[in-house]
């Protein structure tokens, strides 16, 4: 027999509601631009603000050359990142040198504002090895393609600088549909219970591919399955740099001081489509939808308040797109006049000790690639 509801042992209304109340989006700048939440703005200098600008700037514009070389077919495999600037790049400006990042395949931003020089990242678009080839010192990986297994990496990056001493944080990100994988919940516990310093991100950008978030999970918000991990969790509005900037600078604070991670939901939206192999968005969202996040737009948010606190103008703007323009013009020009791959550089960087049967067939290539 059903149980019988007015006999329930709880109510879970009661409980859904509380849940609700306490997961409410954190926003410090609204549509317009004005601060909304003066207590909770970050002590950022104005040039540290005006540098914020200029780095979501110039990753829009660096969005819509790799699109347009991608369809040119200078570039191989490309995740469109536009609409989702304030998630990727305030997260990173949170950071330190020394935080590691196990990016996602559309967080390639985040990675050239950790050091990952530009034409590299256009040599992993290519499938080319020396796009994952990172340079000394700057601490990141290549972008996961499995969908949220650098959850699971990111708990081990953050467990083996707690037991080393570091005073550093792992971050990672991953989107809406990767938080019903598996190892996003294995990821999240295991910093948990370990007090791990790791961030977790998720930028809900309301569709994996196709799947639309409601379709995802029955759960009201994502940030609220930190509560089941024992871990805090936030829900932030992921169009506003502000905000996204307070939440991880306060979560890694917490993880240097020993408290553990956070696990933290930016609502944001891409206003390209998934990759550039072809999946038509118009398939899937709404125009109605399309013209709402429109209107979110962190760049015109940013934009909005820096202009009316004097510190920003058109013509400000306009050197960063230029300075953008003639810098991805370089790299490109960079990743062309690198070396071909060649199967020998492939089998002789992946080993110290090369095994056996590789060294036989290092010698077939060998003589391949001789003629
Ligand atoms: C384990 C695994 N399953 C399926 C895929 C295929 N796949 C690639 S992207 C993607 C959607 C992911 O959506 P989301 O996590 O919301 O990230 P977004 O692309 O929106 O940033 C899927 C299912 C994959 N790469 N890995
Ligand atoms: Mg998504």
């Amino acid at each position: 027999m059903a149980a019988n509801t007015k006999n329930a042992t709880f109510d879970q209304q009661k409980q859904f509601d509380a849940i609700a109340d306490q997961f409410q989006t954190f926003q410090i700048l609204n549509e317009e631009g004005d601060v909304v939440n003066e207590s909770a703005m970050p002590e950022l200098s104005d040039e540290q603000l005006k540098e914020l600008m200029t780095r979501m700037v110039y990753t829009r514009i660096l969005d819509q050359r790799s699109i347009s070389l991608n369809r040119q077919g200078r570039l191989g495999f490309y995740a469109p990142t536009a609409g989702q600037e304030a998630s990727q790049i305030a997260s990173q400006f949170a950071l330190e040198k020394e935080d590691f990042i196990l990016p996602g395949y559309r967080d390639v931003p985040q990675m050239i504002w950790h050091g990952l020089p530009l034409y590299q990242a256009f040599l992993f678009s290519r499938g080319h090895f020396h796009g994952n080839q990172m340079p000394e010192g700057v601490n990141t990986i290549s972008p996961q393609i499995i969908i949220g297994a650098q959850y699971i990496q990111c708990a081990g990056v953050a467990l083996g600088m707690k037991k080393r001493g570091a005073k550093s944080v792992a971050i990672t990100y991953t989107g809406d549909g990767g938080a019903s994988q598996g190892d996003f919940y294995e990821g999240i516990n295991f910093a948990g219970a370990f007090k791990a310093p790791a961030i977790f991100i998720v930028q809900n950008n309301r569709f994996a591919i196709s799947t639309p978030v409601e379709k995802q999970s029955a759960a009201k918000t994502i940030a609220q399955k930190a509560v089941a991990a024992g871990i805090p969790g936030i829900q932030v509005d992921g169009m506003d740099p502000l905000a996204v900037y307070a939440a991880v600078k306060d979560a890694r604070e917490r993880a240097i001081n020993g408290e553990g991670p956070t696990l933290i939901e930016a609502l944001t939206y891409r206003y390209g489509p998934h990759t550039m192999a072809g999946d038509d968005p118009t398939r899937y969202r709404t125009e109605e939808l399309d013209n709402e996040w429109e209107k979110k737009d962190p760049l015109v948010r940013f934009r909005n308040f820096l202009e009316k606190k004097g510190i920003w103008n058109e013509e400000e703007e306009n050197q960063v797109i230029e300075r953008a323009k003639e810098e991805i013009k370089e790299a490109i020009k960079k990743a062309d006049d690198q070396p071909k791959q060649k199967v020998t550089d492939l089998m002789s960087i992946m080993y110290e000790d090369m095994p056996n049967h590789l060294k036989e067939q290092m010698e077939i290539y060998k003589e391949k690639e001789s003629k």
